[in-house]
């Protein structure tokens, strides 16, 4: 775990650069896909969330009840509706998840605690690497 600093917009710029959002997501379904049949199952995905999102499941949900939330994920992903999420799948949710995320952040900077292989932790790192590249003036730092 590692603190990191982001608002909106660290997560909508990273969305956006199409190349490394895209290579980010390809290379985490790969990871998901254990089994290397190239679309993930029910278990293959809920392994996959419990370690990428790290949703609050010490929240008072019962088994039951993560259970349920994790089948209505997969319905959300699994588009077409034939038990398995192809990369094509993954990829457009996984767009709509982190749109989402972004919008429920805001333009105000937060304070987050994120797993290093995050996809949080990718935007913030994909914004540092902007940063970088390009000139410091417009660089606001909040400490
Ligand atoms: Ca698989
Ligand atoms: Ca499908």
């Amino acid at each position: 775990m590692s603190v990191a600093i982001l608002n909106g917009h660290t997560v909508m710029a990273f969305v956006e650069d199409g190349e490394a959002f895209g290579r980010c997501i390809d290379e985490r379904f790969m990871i998901l896909d254990v089994n290397g049949d190239g679309v993930l199952s029910r278990s293959e995905l809920r392994k996959g969330f419990e370690g990428l999102l790290t949703i609050g499941m010490d929240s008072g949900y019962t088994d039951e009840e993560v259970a349920k939330l994790y089948d209505i994920l997969f319905e959300k992903f699994d588009s077409d509706h034939n038990g398995s999420i192809d990369a094509e799948e993954f990829r457009s949710e996984m767009k709509e998840i982190m749109v989402a995320v972004a919008h429920g952040i805001g333009d105000s900077p937060v304070q987050v605690a994120l797993e290093s292989d995050s996809l949080l932790m990718k935007a913030v790192e994909h914004e540092l690497a902007n940063h970088n590249k390009g000139t410091k003036e417009n660089h606001e730092c909040s400490f």
